[in-house]
């Protein structure tokens, strides 16, 4: 490197002290929510992931974008073919393949890395993290595509987050696995469901995980629903902010506890169809009224 390249090199470190990154929200943020969804028994072993569309400017404050660690080709179990144009140089943080949610908090830099879509739309680059060799979700093309198909929905989404949560998965087990009669029996359960996801919930049959045409499956969901069970398997939120997916995620789960507490016991009261109407007026939503059994 000559004298010039030096002395530019230099000037560039001095005029952009960078900030120490496991102290960035975004991080913080995963950490947090892998740790409560491990806590809460959704995500056992390597089981759940979480996908966050990053701000640039923000990240820049974090990490020099120009330094490229290694470049990932995009895959699920499967070489991916599927079409990521539309996120071309967009950047995210997301949970690492077999890394455990239990090991996030105190090893973020092994368990999460910042990805960078690469140009040619066929790889990510590597930003941050992954320091143990390791890369993003086999989930990731399934994440991709849905941030791809909310996107176009709502402008501002950033959060994909998969996770097993035991009561809705239970429920899958003796419930009817039919988006009206599920998404019913749900907003029976809290008198706040209806609120929480007037839009219902989406349910894909069992299908093989990690794969393209799941991933493409749950993109088709996404255009209609924030969230989309993955029947026997677990359930994909999404959302503008960490809270708000987690939130989304967090209500059908404990709607289900009370379904699975209940649904062997004789049901004496119920939340009617006419008090849900009255709940979507007030807090002015947009209900899926198909979903409703209104006279
Ligand atoms: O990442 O949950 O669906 C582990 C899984 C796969
Ligand atoms: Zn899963």
């Amino acid at each position: 490197m000559g004298f010039m390249d030096d002395l530019k090199k230099a000037g560039k470190n001095l005029s952009r002290a960078l900030k120490d990154i496991t102290g960035a929200p975004f991080v913080k943020e995963m950490c947090g929510t892998a740790a409560n969804m491990y806590r809460l028994g959704w995500d056992e072993r390597n089981g759940g992931n979480i996908s966050y569309l990053l701000d640039e400017k923000e990240v820049t404050e974090y990490i020099d974008l120009n330094e490229v660690i290694r470049t990932i080709p995009l895959m699920g179990v499967n070489a991916a073919d599927f079409d990521v144009t539309p996120l071309i140089g967009k950047i995210f943080i997301v949970t690492g393949t077999g890394k455990y949610f239990k090991n996030v908090e105190d090893d973020p830099e092994n368990n999460l890395g910042i990805v960078r879509i690469a140009a040619d739309g066929k790889g990510v680059e590597l930003l941050w993290g992954f320091a143990d060799g390791g890369r993003p979700t086999s989930e990731f093309p399934a994440h991709l595509m849905s941030h791809m198909a909310r996107l176009k929905v709502d402008p501002e989404n950033r959060v994909v987050m998969h996770s097993h949560p035991t009561n809705t998965l239970a429920m899958n087990f003796v419930h009817e696995l039919d988006e009206k009669k599920f998404t019913h029996t749900l907003w029976e359960m809290c008198t706040e469901c209806i609120v929480v996801f007037p839009d219902g919930v989406g349910i894909l049959p069992w299908m093989l995980c990690g794969t393209d045409e799941i991933g493409r499956a749950t993109a088709k969901k996404m255009e209609e629903f924030r969230l989309v069970v993955w029947a026997m398997h677990g359930i994909y939120g999404a959302g503008k902010t960490m809270d708000e997916t987690f939130g989304l995620i967090e209500t059908v789960e404990k709607a289900a506890q009370i379904y699975m507490l209940t649904a062997h016991l004789p049901r004496v009261n119920t939340i009617k169809d006419e008090e849900m109407l009255q709940l979507v007026e007030l807090f002015k939503v947009k209900c899926r009224k198909d979903f409703l059994n209104l006279k």
